[in-house]
């Protein structure tokens, strides 16, 4: 708490260091990421403060060159197709040296954006209507990158989807035992070896030329995306510290991942936790339409494997942090990653249930 408190005056004092109108009465943290410290500053209009990630974004300027490039692109779009790029995209606010982030003397970076108004993002499906329209604007979103330069593009987060690495990392932290948790954990730790093949199918394909390498968000979690208040539509992507070449059944899968299941993502009565078909037939609608009829025959195909994939991934990742400590992800109670670990769990054997069906959806969409 006092920490917390801490953060916030070293935010508030850090907003005189950015071109904003007006001065800052207050900075406070804000959302539910897992990554940066987040703050709403409230000035003459709205703003967003974050402070990088340093341990996971070894090169932030790397970073804020990825989302200039990104959002200056999307922003001369917008602007051509008559939308209102002050609120479709993220605006980086510069800083009073003109650059894209300000470095403090503790080496911490901190970057600006404008605040997207009249809108919400949701850490759980609250109306199914809104999650076909989040389906549409990042599907949207890969179709409106699908002609950026993608070797501009640095990779901020080596290997990020690369589950096959991920799972070498798995194991080395089950070896490495740093906390004495794995003995623990065996059952968890026996889920993801039994299905080590999960690891593997997609970068068979990609390696084999099956699916084309493609500019995606790579982190498509639900309150990723602001919905518009009025019209209820997906109206600005945000989150973009992980744009980069990757695959776009993994940004459908993502999604499903955290949006089509039936519990919060640290649900701890599993009994709760499931894959709601009718929500992915949903989105499969929805992604499709806002790509835009760009996806192969074969990533069509494959949606269905980006979503077991990508939360079969993302919970090996939650008990990975969990053996190594909670160095990752931010933690809010003890035992926290290995509660999410579960749940991804819980879903991926789910899936696995519901296979068939789950094909058979998206083959019908796809008729
Ligand atoms: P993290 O990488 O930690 O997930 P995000 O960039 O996703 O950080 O920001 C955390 C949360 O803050 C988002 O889920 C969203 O609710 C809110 N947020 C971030 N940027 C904006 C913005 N420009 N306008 C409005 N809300 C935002
Ligand atoms: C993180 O940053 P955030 O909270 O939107 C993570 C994703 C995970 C997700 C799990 C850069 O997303 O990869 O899927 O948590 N982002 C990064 O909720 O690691
Ligand atoms: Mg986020």
């Amino acid at each position: 708490m006092e920490r917390q408190m801490e953060l916030e005056k070293q935010a508030l004092a850090v907003t005189k260091e950015f071109q904003i109108t007006g001065s800052a009465k207050s900075a406070a943290g804000y959302g539910s990421g897992h990554i940066n410290d987040t703050f709403l500053v409230k000035a003459e209009k709205p703003y967003i403060l974050q402070r990088m990630n340093r341990s996971i974004f070894i090169h932030p300027e790397e970073v804020m060159e990825n989302i200039l490039g990104v959002t200056s692109f999307l922003k001369e779009k917008i602007e051509k197709a008559g939308g209102d790029s002050s609120r479709e995209t993220l605006n980086v606010i510069l800083s009073k040296d003109g650059k894209s982030f300000y470095r403090d003397a503790a080496g911490e970076y901190w970057r600006m954006y404008n605040m997207v108004e009249d809108a919400v993002s949701f850490d759980r499906v609250e109306s199914e209507q809104d999650f076909y329209e989040s389906a549409v604007a990042f599907g949207n979103f890969q179709q409106l990158l699908s002609d950026y330069p993608a070797e501009t593009l640095h990779e901020t987060i080596p290997g990020f989807h690369d589950t096959q690495a991920r799972y070498r990392t798995f194991l080395k932290a089950v070896e490495e035992d740093t906390c004495g948790r794995a003995a623990k954990v065996q059952e968890e730790i026996a889920f993801f070896k039994e299905r080590e093949e999960v690891s593997q199918v997609l970068g068979k394909m990609l390696a084999e030329g099956k699916l084309p390498l493609r500019v995606t968000h790579n982190d498509t979690k639900l309150n990723n995306i602001m919905m518009d208040k009025r019209t209820r539509k997906g109206i600005c992507v945000i989150d973009l510290d992980t744009v980069m070449p990757g695959l776009s059944v993994n940004d459908f899968g993502d999604s499903i991942r955290f949006g089509a299941s039936t519990a919060d993502e640290d649900e701890r009565d599993l009994s709760k936790v499931s894959c709601d078909l009718h929500l992915f037939e949903l989105y499969v609608k929805g992604f499709l339409k806002g790509c835009g009829g760009r996806l192969t025959e074969t990533e069509i195909k494959m949606l269905p494997m980006g979503a077991k994939v990508m939360t079969y991934e993302c919970g090996m990742r939650f008990l990975t942090d969990y053996l190594q400590g909670d160095v990752y992800f931010k933690t809010h109670r003890e035992g926290h990653n290995l509660d999410r670990a579960r749940t991804q769990m819980k879903l991926v054997a789910d899936m696995e249930e519901k296979w068939s069906r789950m094909e058979q959806i998206v083959a019908e969409c796809f008729k």
